[in-house]
């Protein structure tokens, strides 16, 4: 599949949709989850991100994510962040969906983000459900507790078994219903529902490209597949692009 092509899928799209992983953050310096580097004291994130791991040990669990926060407190948005957040002022109909807890998609001025697993910076409490922003790392307490009730809070995060916020998860379904071409980037593509969007935008006849560094479980279904760096590739496809209007 020729990068020319794909630019010209998307010269001629009026609506786009996009899933991004934890690829498009590789090269702003914060590890994926699989792969090489994707343990963290050898154990899985299937075996970290769970609401049972949690009520076992909560203090293990807010190690991983007390290393997280301040891995990604340290790491800005790549080219690959960048040229999305100009994307979205490009379409006429743009969604950014993301499996990603980071916030660099954000950092780098998208606003149309559906982000489906929640968000690396946000408490919630065990008792009342109540949220709350706390950007702080390393946390004063760990685990940290509820300033009002003090009951434990946990990371505002999408972990397995859970379900995705129901708004989100519309908005994205919809997107991939709707849009004409449909980039999948930097995603092993493994975790349900994020991938069945590429399900969804085959179904609804759009043209997927998956952009990424290696074949994943996607690569067969896509329309295209793309072989690279998202920061590399993003921009030059962007650059194939006619100047926007
Ligand atoms: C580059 C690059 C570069 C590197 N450039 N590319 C159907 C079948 C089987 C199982 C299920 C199913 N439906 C549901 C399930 C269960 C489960 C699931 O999917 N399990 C599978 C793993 C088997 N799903 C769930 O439990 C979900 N909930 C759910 O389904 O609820 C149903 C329900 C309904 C109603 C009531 C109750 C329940 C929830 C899933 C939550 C996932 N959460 C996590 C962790 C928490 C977030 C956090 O702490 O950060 O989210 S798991 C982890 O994986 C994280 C990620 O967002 C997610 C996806 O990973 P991602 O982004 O794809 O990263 P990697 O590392 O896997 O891949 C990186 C890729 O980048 C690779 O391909 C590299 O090659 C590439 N790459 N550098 C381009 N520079």
């Amino acid at each position: 599949m020729s990068i020319a092509l794909a630019a010209e899928w998307l010269a001629d799209a009026r609506q786009v949709t996009v899933l991004t992983g934890a690829g498009v953050s590789a090269e702003s310096g914060i590890p994926t989850f699989r792969g090489d580097g994707g343990y963290w004291r050898k154990r899985r994130v299937e075996e970290l991100a769970t609401p049972a791991a949690f009520a076992h040990d909560p203090r293990l669990v807010w190690e991983w994510y007390e290393e997280r926060r301040q891995t990604v407190a340290q790491c800005t948005p790549n080219a690959g962040h960048r040229v999305l957040a100009a994307w979205e002022k490009r379409f006429p109909f743009f969604l950014l969906a993301t499996q990603n807890v980071d916030g660099l998609h954000q950092a780098a001025g998208s606003v149309r983000v559906a982000p489906l697993h929640g968000d690396l910076w946000t408490l919630r409490c065990t008792a009342e459900g109540t949220e709350r922003a706390d950007h702080r790392t390393p946390l004063p307490e760990l685990p940290p507790r509820c300033p009002a009730c003090g009951a434990l809070e946990r990371p505002a995060i999408v972990w397995f078994g859970e379900p995705l916020p129901k708004e989100r998860w519309e908005e994205a379904t919809q997107a991939a219903v709707v849009c004409d071409v449909l980039l999948v980037i930097g995603t092993s593509g493994v975790v349900q529902p994020a991938a069945s969007l590429v399900d969804t935008a085959l179904a609804h006849r759009a043209r997927v490209i998956e952009i990424n560094l290696q074949e994943t479980v996607l690569s067969d279904v896509v329309s295209a597949s793309l072989r690279g760096p998202a920061a590399t590739v993003l921009p030059a496809l962007d650059r194939l692009l006619p100047p926007s209007t």
